[in-house]
C-alpha cells in the first residue's frame, strides 16, 4: 500500500502530451490506514455467506467510461470506436451527443446485427435500429495537481454516472510517448488507478458518514465499504446484495463499478500474436492487488492499429492484416477483434444485458422500425412486458391489452409473421409476463 502511495506521488509531477498532470492523493486527509476497526460492524449486519449476487443497479442508458493513466491510449481507441459508429450511422442513425461520447450498438450474438437485420427483413421495415452502449472518453485527471487536489470533480462526476469502467492499461512500447512512470508496467499502472478509485471512495464515504443523515441501512453498508476501501479493496469485493446496493446507489462509488481491463498492446503483437497477447493480459489480471476473476474482466485492444485501419470494411482491413503478415481468412472472426465489436459484446457479457425486439407483426402503416432493446436481467425482478409497452409510448402501456411473443431465432425461420402465426407459434402473454433474451414482442393496445 504504502509503495504505491510513493508511486502516485513520483509520478504526479510528470507532464503527460495533454498538458495535464497526474493527480496526487494525499494520504494525511485519511490518516492511517486502520484495519479491522469496524468489525463489529461486519457482525451486526445479518449478510449473506455464500452467494455471490453480484448486484448492481443500471441506468437505462447504459455508459461506459474510459478510464486509464494519461497517455495509455484512452482517446485514439475512443476514436476509433467512434469513427467506426459513425461510418456505420448511415444504417443506425444516432442522435447527436457531446464530442467525448460516442454510442457503441450491441451486436447480436453473432457480431454483425444479424438477427436484427432478418427480422427487419421479415418485416419489410426500412429501418433496423440497434440498441446502443455509451462510450464516455473520460478526460484525464485534473490539473493543479501540485496543489494536491486529487481526481478532479468533474472526472468523478463522469465516471460516477457510469454503469462500467474500462480500465485501458498501456501494453505497447514506444519510446517516443511518455511514460508518466517512466517504465512500462501494466500491473503496477493498473494498480495505481485502482487504488485513485479506492482513496476517491474512500474520502466520499467518510464525508457522508460524518453526516448525521446517514442513517439505518445506508450507514451500515458505508461502514462496511470504509473497513474494505481502509483494506485496500474495491467497494465490489464485498458482494453486496441488491438491498444492500440500493442503499448506497446515489454515492456512485466508483470502486462499485464491474471493471474491463482494456490491455492497450503494440499493433504487432496485436497482428501476430493475439492469443499470446490475451494471455500475457490474463497473466497480468492475476498479479493486481485486487482482481475478481468472476466479476471483472479483459480483453486486448490495439488503439493505434484500431484507429488506422479501423473505418475500412471487414475485406479491406482482412488485405490490411495480410499485408503486414497476419491472416483472417474468415472476416467473422477477423471482426470480433476490434473493440467497435469486442467491447459492448464484454460489456453485455459483464452486465448480464439481453436483447429484445419489436417490429415484426406491426402493421407497415403504423411503424417501419425493427429495434432492438436493452434486456436488464437486473432490474429487480426482470423485465416485463408491461415495462417495455412503457418503454416504446405511455399510450401504449396505458392502452396494453396483451403482447404476442415469440422467440426470434424461432421467428427467422418463417417467412413472415402471419405464417409464424398460422403455425401456431405465437404465444398470448399478459402484463407480468417477464420478457428473455432474443424474444420479439408484439403488443396489443387501445
Ligand atoms: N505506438 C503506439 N502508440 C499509441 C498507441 N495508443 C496510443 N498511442 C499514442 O500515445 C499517445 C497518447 O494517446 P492518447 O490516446 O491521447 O492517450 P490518452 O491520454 O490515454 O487519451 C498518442 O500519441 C497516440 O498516438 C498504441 O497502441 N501504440
Ligand atoms: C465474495 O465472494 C467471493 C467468492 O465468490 C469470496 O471469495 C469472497 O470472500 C467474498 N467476499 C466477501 C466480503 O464476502
Ligand atoms: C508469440 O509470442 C510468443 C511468446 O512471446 C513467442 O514465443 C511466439 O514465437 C510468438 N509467435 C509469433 C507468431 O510471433
Ligand atoms: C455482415 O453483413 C453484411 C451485410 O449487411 C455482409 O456483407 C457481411 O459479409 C457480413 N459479415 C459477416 C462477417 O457476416
Ligand atoms: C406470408 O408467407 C406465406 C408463405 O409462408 C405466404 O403464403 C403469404 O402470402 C405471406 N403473407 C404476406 C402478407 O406476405
Ligand atoms: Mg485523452
Amino acid at each position: 500500500m504504502i509503495a504505491f502511495l510513493t508511486m502516485i506521488c513520483m509520478a504526479a509531477s510528470i507532464p503527460t502530451s495533454d498538458g495535464m498532470s497526474l493527480s496526487a492523493f494525499t494520504p494525511a486527509t485519511s490518516t492511517s490506514f486502520t484495519f479491522g476497526l469496524y468489525q463489529h460492524t461486519l457482525m451486526k449486519l445479518h449478510r449473506p455467506t455464500t452467494t455471490k449476487t453480484n448486484a448492481r443497479v443500471l441506468s437505462m442508458k447504459i455508459k461506459v467510461g474510459l478510464i486509464g493513466l494519461p497517455n495509455v491510449g484512452k482517446s485514439t481507441l475512443f476514436n476509433a470506436v467512434a469513427q467506426k459508429s459513425i461510418a456505420e450511422a448511415r444504417n443506425f442513425p444516432f442522435c447527436t451527443i457531446e464530442p467525448n461520447v460516442t454510442p457503441i450498438p450491441i451486436p447480436d450474438d453473432d457480431t454483425n446485427h444479424t438477427t436484427l437485420k432478418k427480422l427487419a427483413t421479415l418485416a419489410k421495415s426500412t429501418n433496423a435500429l440497434p440498441s446502443n452502449i455509451f462510450l464516455v472518453d473520460v478526460a484525464g485527471l485534473v490539473k493543479g495537481a501540485s496543489k494536491g487536489e486529487g481526481l478532479g470533480n468533474k472526472f468523478l462526476a463522469t465516471v460516477r454516472e457510469c454503469d462500467l469502467i474500462v480500465h485501458v492499461v498501456r501494453s505497447y512500447i514506444d519510446d517516443d510517448i511518455i511514460h508518466v512512470s517512466e517504465k512500462i508496467d501494466p500491473v503496477s499502472d493498473a494498480d495505481i488507478v485502482n487504488l485513485e478509485l479506492i482513496l476517491a471512495d474512500l474520502a466520499q464515504v467518510q464525508r457522508r458518514l460524518d453526516n448525521s443523515a446517514c442513517d439505518g441501512m445506508e450507514r451500515c453498508v458505508l461502514l462496511l465499504v470504509e473497513n474494505a476501501l481502509e483494506n485496500g479493496l474495491p467497494a465490489r469485493s464485498l458482494n453486496l446484495s441488491i438491498e444492500e446496493v440500493n442503499a448506497v446507489k446515489s454515492m456512485g462509488l466508483l470502486s462499485l463499478k464491474p471493471m474491463i481491463y482494456a490491455f492497450n498492446v503494440d499493433e504487432v503483437d496485436f497482428a501476430l500474436n493475439w492469443s499470446e497477447s490475451m494471455y500475457l493480459a490474463g497473466e497480468c489480471m492475476k498479479q493486481l492487488q485486487y482482481c475478481d476473476m468472476d466479476t471483472d474482466s479483459c480483453m486486448v485492444v490495439s488503439a493505434k492499429l484500431e484507429s488506422d485501419i479501423g473505418a475500412l470494411s471487414s475485406e479491406q482491413r482482412c488485405e490490411y492484416l495480410e499485408s503486414i503478415g497476419a491472416e483472417f481468412r474468415d472476416p467473422a472472426a477477423e471482426s470480433r477483434l476490434w473493440s467497435y465489436h469486442n467491447l459492448p459484446l464484454r460489456v453485455k457479457e459483464v452486465l448480464h444485458l439481453g436483447l429484445v425486439y419489436t417490429g415484426p407483426g406491426v402493421p407497415p402503416e403504423r411503424s417501419r422500425t425493427t429495434k432492438a432493446h436493452i434486456l436488464s436481467s437486473f432490474s429487480n425482478n426482470g423485465m416485463t412486458a408491461f415495462d417495455l409497452a412503457g418503454k416504446l409510448h405511455g399510450d401504449i402501456q396505458k392502452g396494453f391489452i396483451r403482447a404476442e411473443v415469440i422467440q426470434s431465432q424461432d421467428l427467422i425461420g418463417y417467412e413472415n409473421y402471419s405464417a409464424a402465426k398460422e403455425d401456431g407459434r405465437i404465444r398470448t402473454e399478459g402484463k407480468e409476463y417477464v420478457l428473455t433474451n432474443g424474444d420479439v414482442v408484439l403488443i396489443k393496445w387501445r
